[in-house]
């Protein structure tokens, strides 16, 4: 297991406002082909409608990646198949979720939710296609574009980070303990130099480390 860093960079947006399509963050780094990934975040909600977290585009897949959460579930899509996973938890409290998807490999797909194995499925839709655009807060229809009103994110996000494997149990733990601890070598996050805020998304102030 890599050496873990113990001075994580931390970020945390606020997106006040559901109902509009100006609020998001677009992530400035670029994404490599994926084989395997794992993607964190801690995430905060404020009410239990359509809460898009996560929207990758490959240009011509516009839901590539794709995380939301709706009433008690949380739908994972990837290349255009989505997966319903139960997420039965209260809003207003935040929440460590990890997804690693192996989906071009072994086909399994783990989430953890505050560094438990919260659900293991099988799915296989392939290597997500590097190269597209990368959007927190609202659902690409289009690359970099196509958002709908009622499919933005009204809710919380905190050191949201991807890595290009599957990361062990023992380190999403210790992420979820430790806001200041994660893996090495992250392949994008959400630290303030890597996105683009547009609209009404907010900074707030993190504890450094
Ligand atoms: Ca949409």
């Amino acid at each position: 297991m890599a050496k873990p860093l113990t001075n994580c960079p931390q970020s945390t947006y606020h997106f006040p406002s559901g109902d509009q399509t100006r609020s998001y963050l677009r992530v400035k780094t670029p994404v490599p082909d994926l084989k395997q990934f794992t993607s964190c975040l801690w995430m905060k909600r404020y009410s239990k409608n359509i809460d898009p977290w996560i929207s990758y585009s490959d240009g011509r897949i516009h839901n590539a990646i794709m995380v939301f959460t709706q009433g008690d579930e949380l739908i994972l899509w990837i290349n255009d198949k989505s997966i319903h996973i139960p997420f039965p938890f209260p809003t207003s409290t935040d929440y460590h979720v990890c997804i690693a998807s192996a989906s071009s490999t072994t086909g399994k797909h783990y989430v953890f939710v505050n560094g438990e194995l919260h659900q293991l499925i099988n799915h296989a839709p392939g290597i997500v296609k590097g190269g597209g655009v990368f959007i927190i807060g609202q659902d690409q229809d289009d690359i970099g574009g196509g958002f709908q009103a009622t499919q933005s994110l009204q809710g919380r996000v905190s050191n949201l980070a991807i890595w290009d494997r599957l990361l062990d149990l023992s380190e999403i733990v210790q992420m979820y303990q430790n806001r200041c601890i994660c893996p090495p070598a992250s392949i994008l996050s959400s630290e303030i130099n890597n996105v683009n805020i547009n609209g009404g998304v907010s900074t707030q102030m993190t504890r450094e480390c």
